[in-house]
């Protein structure tokens, strides 16, 4: 035996996320998956439970054997969907989901909400874990299709619409720092107090950046060094309240030198493809660290660019001294009189900043030496 609630009507609202534009106006029935964005239109929408009716014997006062019903367990029925057939694809869509095996994916949350014919909203049912049962197309009488959804689901409650819209709820990491080179991904939920779908848009991200089914990803780019980068998703229960809509943002920031180990992690990426060098590792045999060859502007990667004196010689009575310069490194001239003692070493004028494009030979000239005097020199480089 079974009792039926069942009821029909007229037009029904179906969204789903990623797949286009914005909700369309009010209609009798509103029908919204999980992180729906998009709404079509249906015809009519066909929902029923029913109740196991357990039958039992009881003798009663009389002494007689009388057949008494009890409710048993609830079962629900499918939800059944139609809509004439357009162009749209987001029912076969959800239905590949599910035919390639992947019920979880498949699986959504949706509301069906039930509108007046001014859009006042009657009644709101929450569903859990709906996925798509069967997907059938027919023929109607005036010669057009039809398609039939048939939405299997787990479990549905209905939300009471006499109390207060509570907001939604977004669920974030906290802000958080990461290198160029590397991916920032994270997953972003909303839940609603009230049983409300909340739908999440992102508001503000890094370029680059994507949100897909909850998935925020983002390849930090080399040009994204030492920037800070705000993020913000918006939630909205759709009810239409002052309280609807919440936001929630985090930081991702990038700094210059994450690991800290005093080479910028945009000139590690570029060289050796991640943060991971190791500034006491000379890759290149050439006698100059990784942080050497990176303090001088050199490539770590060829033994033949090094920093090195090239020349010193006599200029008229002064002392020259020769030296392939790179862009955007500072150059101090320092002389020590006795080689032995290394705390005595002397500036000498101010550091050459090389601010060409590229490289070039640069002399750097010590009119301080007294004559007849042996002097030892060095030249310090530094990035910044
Ligand atoms: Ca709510
Ligand atoms: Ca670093
Ligand atoms: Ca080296
Ligand atoms: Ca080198």
């Amino acid at each position: 035996m079974q009792a039926r609630l069942e009821f029909r009507i007229a037009a029904v609202l179906w969204a789903l996320s990623a797949w286009g534009a914005s909700l369309p106006a009010a209609t009798e029935i509103s029908f919204r998956l999980q992180s729906a964005e998009v709404g079509f239109e249906f015809d009519s929408l066909t929902l029923g439970s029913r109740t196991e009716i357990i039958e039992q014997v009881v003798v009663n006062e009389q002494g007689q054997e009388v057949v008494i019903q009890l409710p048993g367990s609830l079962a629900f029925e499918n939800v059944i969907l139609t809509r004439p057939v357009d162009r749209s694809t987001a029912m076969s869509d959800w239905r590949a989901v599910l035919r390639s095996g992947d019920l979880t994916s498949a699986k959504r949350d949706f509301v069906i909400i039930v509108m007046d014919a001014e859009g006042r909203e009657i009644s709101r049912w929450r569903f859990n874990g709906g996925w798509p049962a069967d997907l059938d197309i027919r023929p109607r009488p005036d010669g057009s299709y039809e398609e039939i959804l048939t939405v299997a689901f787990d479990d549905l409650f209905r939300i009471d619409l006499s109390l207060p819209n509570q907001p939604p709820e977004i669920s974030l990491p906290g802000s958080f720092s990461i290198a160029v080179g590397e991916t920032a991904q994270f997953m972003v939920t909303s839940t609603d107090p009230d049983g409300d779908i909340a739908v999440l848009t992102q508001l503000i991200a890094p370029l680059g950046a994507t949100f897909v089914d909850g998935v925020f990803t983002w390849e930090v780019p080399i040009g994204a060094i030492e920037s800070a980068n705000p993020v913000e998703f918006e939630a909205d229960d759709l009810r239409g309240q002052a309280n609807s809509l919440v936001t929630s943002s985090l930081m991702i920031n990038v700094p210059r030198d994450l690991d800290a180990d005093n080479m910028d992690d945009d000139w590690e990426v570029i060289w050796f493809g991640s943060i991971r060098a190791d500034p006491d590792s000379d890759s290149d045999n050439d006698g100059i660290s990784e942080a050497g060859e990176f303090d001088s502007g050199t490539d770590p990667t060829d033994p033949t660019s090094a920093f090195r004196i090239i020349r010193i010689g006599p200029d008229g009575e002064d002392t020259a001294i020769v030296f392939l310069a790179q862009p955007g490194i500072r150059y101090q001239l320092q002389y020590n009189d006795n080689k032995l003692d290394t705390a005595s070493w002397q500036k000498i004028g101010l550091p050459y900043l090389h601010s060409q494009p590229g490289s070039a030979l640069h002399m750097l000239i010590d009119d301080t030496r007294p004559p007849e005097e042996t002097r030892f020199y060095r030249i310090e480089a530094q990035r910044r």
